[in-house]
């Protein structure tokens, strides 16, 4: 019985499965990064207004959800949305004030009641100051600032010049990226990154590991010396670079980069090089003529 059922029809289903799976895969692949790449979403912020609310002598009047803050205080990013929920009995409004508290008509939620929200996207960098105008004690604040993008990563930068032949990875905070091929000069000591992209912040995170350059000392910035800090971490110095918006080009001079391209690197190099050629022509060429 059991071997009649394990014929070629099951053999048949299981060779299909595989098949599908095998060209499904690249875009389950894809999918997951395009979910995973989400440093650019616009999010929304809940901020409650919490039972008890409309007394003045409350001991909070509003309860960011997320991060427990009470102070009617958030920053957020440009195309960020705020929702306030009214999870008290009384009626509010979210009203936008000036700094010194006049209503300024930029927005005005109205009267909203138990259980209903007013939500706002603010597009603008900025303060935005709003309050209750039934019951003015309460009172909060939105920063709006740049959003300085998240940790981003350039793999194998120097491979072929490092022992391992690996080369190294440079972690960065940016809100666009770095071209992947970074110029090292070992006679004059520098690294050089290309910014991909129109940036729109005003300063660079880069780490720096301590085997592809040592004591970085000087930066420029499109060929001006550009100012920085620098502090010690596990995976190398983390630098924080000064950026005029739209800058292109990073130069960084240290006192050592990777092993300067000597003889001895040019023939590991080319043994590496004919060792993938040979490699290839081994490897590929009885899969083309299977076919
Ligand atoms: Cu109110």
């Amino acid at each position: 019985m059991f071997c009649r059922s394990v014929t070629v029809e099951y053999l048949r289903h299981v060779c299909l499965v595989l098949k599908s799976l095998y060209f499904a895969l690249p875009f389950l692949a894809l999918l997951l990064f395009a979910v995973g790449d989400d440093s650019f979403a616009a999010k929304t912020h809940i901020i409650k207004i919490p039972s008890g609310a409309s007394d003045p002598n409350a001991s909070y009047f509003w309860s960011e959800q997320g991060t427990g803050v009470t102070t009617g205080e958030i920053t957020v990013h440009p195309s960020d949305t705020i929702r306030w929920e009214n999870a008290d009995t009384a009626f509010h409004t979210i009203t936008s004030v000036t700094r010194t508290g006049e209503v300024d008509g930029m927005f005005d939620s109205g009267f909203f009641t138990a259980g209903k929200s007013y939500s706002r996207q603010f597009d603008d960098l900025g303060d935005f100051f709003y309050f209750c105008s039934i019951h003015p004690w309460m009172n909060g604040v939105v920063h709006v600032v740049k959003d300085t993008g998240n940790v981003q990563s350039i793999k194998n930068v120097g491979s072929g010049l490092s022992q391992t032949g690996m080369g190294f990875e440079v972690k960065y905070i940016l809100d666009q990226r770095l071209d992947s091929s970074v110029k090292i000069d070992s006679s004059a000591n520098t690294l050089t990154f290309k910014i991909l992209g129109d940036t729109q912040s005003e300063q660079i995170t880069l780490i720096l590991p301590t085997d592809l350059i040592q004591n970085p000392n000087s930066v420029w910035v499109d060929g001006n010396v550009a100012e920085f800090t620098s502090e010690d971490t596990q995976a190398g110095k983390k630098l924080n670079i000064s950026l005029p918006v739209n800058s292109k080009e990073i130069k960084i001079m240290g006192t050592h980069v990777i092993p300067e391209f000597g003889l001895f690197a040019l023939g590991i190099l080319s043994i590496g090089i004919i060792g993938t050629l040979i490699a290839r022509n081994r490897l590929l060429k009885p899969s083309f003529y299977s076919h």
